[in-house]
């Protein structure tokens, strides 16, 4: 068993700055020996090289395009995402992803499914980042990778129509959300539309956690199977922010800390987990708090990977 890690340092995404050092405090708390200790063969590379792209983000020069904040950064960026992920997967390493800001997701997923064809994604977040450029409230495009992967109406635009399969990467039966308690009334429209499998915090406080996840489970498998490949996109800010502060859109009521770690566990369970994404974490928010922060970064990572309570 093996793994990649891909650090990304980016925040194009949104607009506070600091979640590109993500990526690197959570390799400075030791990620890579723990790992190693849950006996993976871990390859580091050093993390992504976005200092071009980074460079004009900084300098104003990439212009909205409509709604779209930092349009074209967001884009190469996820355009190169995509294809080193994608190439670790078909080399039959596990992709693991650093963030940064969660619009990496359009990269991460494009290029695990390109591996991957029959993966179903699921998405662990306050969020449902769906929405699209005509129904984005903010312009920021953390909000928005999923409407990419599913392709909806108004997402076939430059400079993302340049690279990101005509075909969409994803169809909305095989994505389920848990966690979500912040949606846009644009996204609201769009989950409901599409039919797509949502366990709110509403679902959490009612079901319990271990009947969340075996209800998600059996949606993306179709029954009891657990066979399906799956891509676990984990944006650290699906947990409550009494624990995990460090993170730009801090959203009240989240899981708990055994209920994300819960998920990780039983994922890891089905033996099916094929690529995993660790985003949002801002270590310079609530900088007191930033160690614990990236620590639950790291165990949820663990967790996901094969570490058990016994
Ligand atoms: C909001 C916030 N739905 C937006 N999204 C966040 O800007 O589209 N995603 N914070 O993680
Ligand atoms: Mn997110
Ligand atoms: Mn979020
Ligand atoms: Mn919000």
């Amino acid at each position: 068993r093996s793994l990649s890690i891909i650090g990304c340092p980016f925040s194009g995404g949104q607009g506070r700055r600091g979640v590109d050092t993500g990526p690197n405090s959570l390799i400075d708390a030791g990620l890579i020996s723990q790992l190693q200790e849950l006996s993976w063969d871990v390859s580091f590379e050093g993390h992504q090289q976005f200092e071009d792209i980074n460079s004009i983000l900084e300098s104003g020069e990439d212009k909205d395009i409509g709604t779209m904040k930092n349009p074209r950064s967001v884009s190469e960026v996820n355009k190169r995402v995509s294809e080193v992920v994608g190439k670790h997967a078909k080399e039959g390493r596990l992709p693991l992803t650093l963030g940064g800001d969660h619009s990496l997701a359009l990269g991460t997923v494009t290029g695990s499914l390109s591996a991957h064809p029959n993966a179903a994604l699921i998405w662990i977040d306050a969020h449902a980042d769906i929405n699209t450029p005509d129904t984005t409230p903010s312009g920021n495009l953390h909000g928005c990778p999923v409407s990419f992967l599913l392709g909806l109406k108004g997402t076939d635009v430059e400079p993302f129509s340049s690279w990101v399969p005509k075909k969409p990467v994803l169809k909305a039966d095989s994505l389920v959300y848990i966690g979500l308690r912040d949606i846009d009334s644009g996204e609201r429209k769009i989950l409901k539309e599409n039919g797509i499998k949502c366990f709110s915090m509403h679902e959490v406080d009612r079901y319990g956690i271990g009947k969340v996840v075996e209800l998600a489970l059996d949606h993306v498998n179709g029954g009891s199977s657990r066979e399906r490949p799956i891509h676990l996109s984990f944006d650290v800010d699906a947990l409550d922010p009494s624990v995990a502060p460090s993170t730009g859109t801090p959203v009240r009521g989240g899981l708990t800390f055994r209920e994300g770690h819960y998920i990780c566990e039983a994922l890891y369970e089905t033996g099916s987990l094929v690529a995993m994404d660790l985003m949002e974490v801002n270590p310079t928010l609530m900088a007191d708090h930033a160690k614990q922060t990236i620590a639950i970064g790291c165990s949820l990572i663990r967790s996901a990977l094969g570490e058990t309570l016994l």
